[in-house]
């Protein structure tokens, strides 16, 4: 507000009615790995192998969420968020992945959801952030075959079924391009001698044909969950996916370069984001070196672009900064510098225009006519100081000038409606385990207690300005 009390003209706002949201995912953060006749996932399987992930964590316990469900969801409301994207564990719903649905783990989601409208929170589910039943794994090969798409399915259209009521926002599938390349090809890399394993579960070595079988089977599995929902839902509810694009920077903010880093984004998306948008693969997808093609029919690429309500997109760091070429395909990759910053992760180089180019191009390419932000936000070194507080200076650094460039984007008319931050509260990293806290909530791992961290008083206050602050 400005000094009379009138709204600042600096005063950088969201569009009304904008979502701002906290994001987790069950195996995260839920715990309970066995209770309630829970099925095991590939993460219980793969997490309880000695070696896999950092100090042997697993998610077994993990935020104690399971049990604490009311106490988060009172925090959720205190960060002053509106919306809040859990996921929902398919091996709770369907212990053996398909047959008969086990009551008791639809009935925690039922309690979630319900605490979450009367504390005036809307739900946004995902239906798959990872934790494949490990039935599916033994009798399938997991995502290698189409019996895991259409199970995905038959599970997808049972819980828009019974949820139907209640939740009215979906994303299909969490981030493809990870599950799917990091499990399913996972490489070894020398690191100090010591051979490291990159990926994680299922921790398959596939070939790069097998692996574009396993991506068409992937985005099938989100076609037919779409049509499963638009069947079971009640009229009315929304669906989506949750993809983490990789966006292709232009280096100049000139429009031949612009041009470039679209033509960019666009192929390098071609497997996941390109193809459930645009029906088809791209003839180079299909055409390169060594990579084979899928098997796929015309019927399946019509299902893989089912229409969509929204696209959910998680947006961490630029994938590639890109100029203009006169060589074909029109535009050249510039390296990243060794010196360019990156938050705590190594992966996470920092570049805030990245929020703003990923949400330009989902409209400028795709014609997107609503995009949430579906992830943002880092991990930093954060501890309890001798205040009791958490000055996590960084992750305000971190939020202010990626909102600050998702305002830019909605201020010159891109139609996005919501974001979520991740994460909610510090939680299981899927390869660094306890260590790399997200949270805008810090959590003990000894006593499981939570304290609000210096950003969630930044998130709270801008949510409530619906600006950024
Ligand atoms: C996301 N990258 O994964 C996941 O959806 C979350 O489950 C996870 O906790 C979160 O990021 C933080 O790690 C990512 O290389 C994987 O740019 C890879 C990248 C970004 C996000």
């Amino acid at each position: 507000m400005g000094a009379a009390g009138t709204p600042s003209t600096s005063e950088r706002r969201f569009p009304d009615g904008f979502y701002w949201g906290v994001a987790t995912s069950s195996y995260q953060i839920e715990g309970a790995w066995d209770e309630d006749g829970k099925g095991p996932s590939i993460w219980d399987t793969y997490a309880h192998d000695p070696g896999n992930i950092k100090n042997d964590d697993s998610g077994d316990v993990a935020n104690d969420h399971y049990h604490r469900y009311a106490e988060d969801v009172a925090m959720i409301k205190d960060v002053g968020a509106n919306a809040y994207r859990f996921s929902i564990a398919w091996p709770r719903i369907f212990p053996d992945g398909v047959g008969k649905p086990n009551s008791k783990g639809l009935d925690f989601y039922e309690r979630l959801v319900d605490a979450m409208l009367a504390a005036g929170i809307e739900p946004f589910a995902t239906l798959y952030h990872w934790d494949l039943p490990q039935a599916l794994q033994d009798r399938y090969d997991g995502w290698r075959s189409k019996e895991t798409s259409k199970a995905f399915a038959d599970y997808v259209g049972y819980v828009a079924h019974q949820l139907g009521d209640r939740v009215k926002h979906y994303f299909t599938i969490n981030e493809f391009r990870s599950f799917v390349e990091g499990g399913y090809q996972v490489v070894d890399v020398k690191v100090g001698g010591k051979t490291i394993q990159l990926g994680g579960a299922p921790a398959m070595r596939l070939t790069d044909a097998e692996l574009k079988q396993v991506r068409h089977h992937a985005v099938l599995g989100h076609g037919l969950a779409v049509e499963a929902i638009r069947a079971s839902a009640p009229s009315g509810t929304k669906v989506g996916f949750a993809e983490n694009i990789r966006v292709a920077v232009p280096i100049i903010d000139e429009p031949e370069h612009v041009k470039a880093a679209e033509a960019a984004t666009r192929e390098r998306n071609a497997g996941f984001m390109t193809v459930m948008l645009e029906g088809h693969y791209t003839d180079e997808y299909l055409a390169e070196a060594g990579g084979g093609s899928p098997t796929f029919t015309d019927d399946e690429l019509k299902t893989i672009a089912s229409p969509l309500d929204f696209v959910g997109i998680n947006v961490y760091r630029p994938g590639w900064y890109v100029e203009a070429s006169d060589d074909r395909p029109g535009y050249r990759e510039i390296p990243i510098n060794a010196s360019h910053p990156h938050m705590l992760s190594s992966w996470h180089v920092l570049d805030a225009e990245v929020m703003y180019w990923a949400a330009r191009q989902m409209q400028s390419i795709w014609d997107a006519k609503s995009i949430f932000i579906t992830e943002n936000g880092c991990a930093t070194s954060d501890v309890v100081a001798d205040d009791g507080r958490i000055h996590d200076t960084d992750r305000v650094m971190f939020m202010r000038a990626y909102l600050g460039q998702l305002q830019r984007a909605t201020s010159e008319g891109v139609p996005v409606d919501g974001y979520f931050h991740w994460s909610a509260q510090d939680n299981f990293e899927w390869v660094d385990g306890y260590g790399n806290r997200f949270g805008l909530i810090y959590v003990d791992f000894e006593t499981l207690e939570r304290t609000p961290k210096l950003s969630a008083g930044w998130f709270r206050e801008a949510a409530r300005r619906n600006a950024v602050v």
